[in-house]
């Protein structure tokens, strides 16, 4: 039996050790390009080209199609998808399951909307790994994840807003803080699956401080974190080392964004999935 664990690419995810792992990418769109978020994009390339491009950037999401080739040749499927609030990734990948259980129904397919993305994805599919590694049931899984995916959290840190101002992704108050020199917003998902303000910060280490305060503040107890950096690798070092200075045995790594968390969360941004 073929048991898959299918996420799309916001979730940074190329594999994992125990389980067959499969990536449907997003793509980053220009006029003249079109950035497929898949394992050999340039990300480095990509974010050097847009920093130079002057006219609009979009985003799109999987189509059903892509979620389809995915689930082929799979027994069992869980996929997770980045939020439905800001991407219409979730409504494609149920509508590639339907088509699926229509020509094989004995498979099965849960999909689960993260309500948020990159490494809180990571974490419940890392979960996912070790319950198909523990061999548990298909529909034990599906509780067992939705239950993990309500205890997880995810701030994030952002240098600009731009790209998500500029694709109707934030609402107006927040998209008139973009651009401020050394201002970083500090958000979190929230319980709907959107962006949610919770602090400006003035400077790095400001903001270092104030994702780490909200961390505690949100209930951080020395969990599971996962840290996702677009070229900002100093900066999540600095977090990791505040998080073990006073967790010293926290689970914790550090990650790149690939393509479209590094569209969104820009140069400097940080994502920071944990357990609380
Ligand atoms: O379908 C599409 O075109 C993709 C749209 C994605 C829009 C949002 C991506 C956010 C990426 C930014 C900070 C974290 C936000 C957390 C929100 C729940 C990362």
């Amino acid at each position: 039996m073929i048991r898959r664990i299918v996420v799309d690419s916001s979730a940074n995810i190329y594999d994992l050790p125990q389980v067959e792992v499969k990536s449907v990418p997003l793509k980053i769109i220009t006029d003249k390009n079109e950035y497929v978020d898949a394992y050999d994009l340039d990300t480095e390339d990509m974010i050097g080209h847009l920093a130079k491009y002057n006219g609009k950037t979009t985003t799109s999401c999987p189509n059903s199609n892509d979620w389809l080739e995915a689930y082929e040749g799979a027994d069992e499927v869980f996929v997770v998808t980045i939020t439905s609030a800001l991407s219409g990734s979730y409504g494609a990948a149920n509508l590639a399951r339907e088509e699926y259980l229509e020509a094989n129904p004995n498979a099965k397919i849960y999909i689960l909307d993260s309500l948020s993305t990159g490494p809180q994805m990571r974490l419940v599919a890392e979960r996912i790994e070790e319950l198909i590694d523990k061999k548990v049931l298909f529909e034990d899984i599906v509780d067992d994840i939705n239950i993990y995916n309500k205890k997880l959290e995810l701030i994030f840190s952002l240098e600009s807003l731009h790209n998500l101002a500029s694709n109707g992704r934030v609402g107006f108050s927040l998209a008139t803080l973009v651009g401020v020199l050394g201002i970083r917003v500090i958000g979190k998902a929230s319980d709907e699956g959107t962006l949610q303000p919770i602090a400006k910060a003035h400077g790095k280490k400001k903001a270092v401080i104030t994702i780490y305060n909200e961390m505690i503040q949100g209930g951080y107890i020395g969990g599971k974190v996962r840290i996702a950096h677009c070229f900002n690798e100093f900066d999540a070092k600095e977090l990791l080392n505040r998080i073990r200075n006073e967790f010293p045995n926290a689970d914790i790594f550090i990650e790149k964004c690939r393509g479209l968390c590094s569209f969104y969360a820009e140069k400097g941004g940080l994502l920071i999935g944990f357990e609380i």
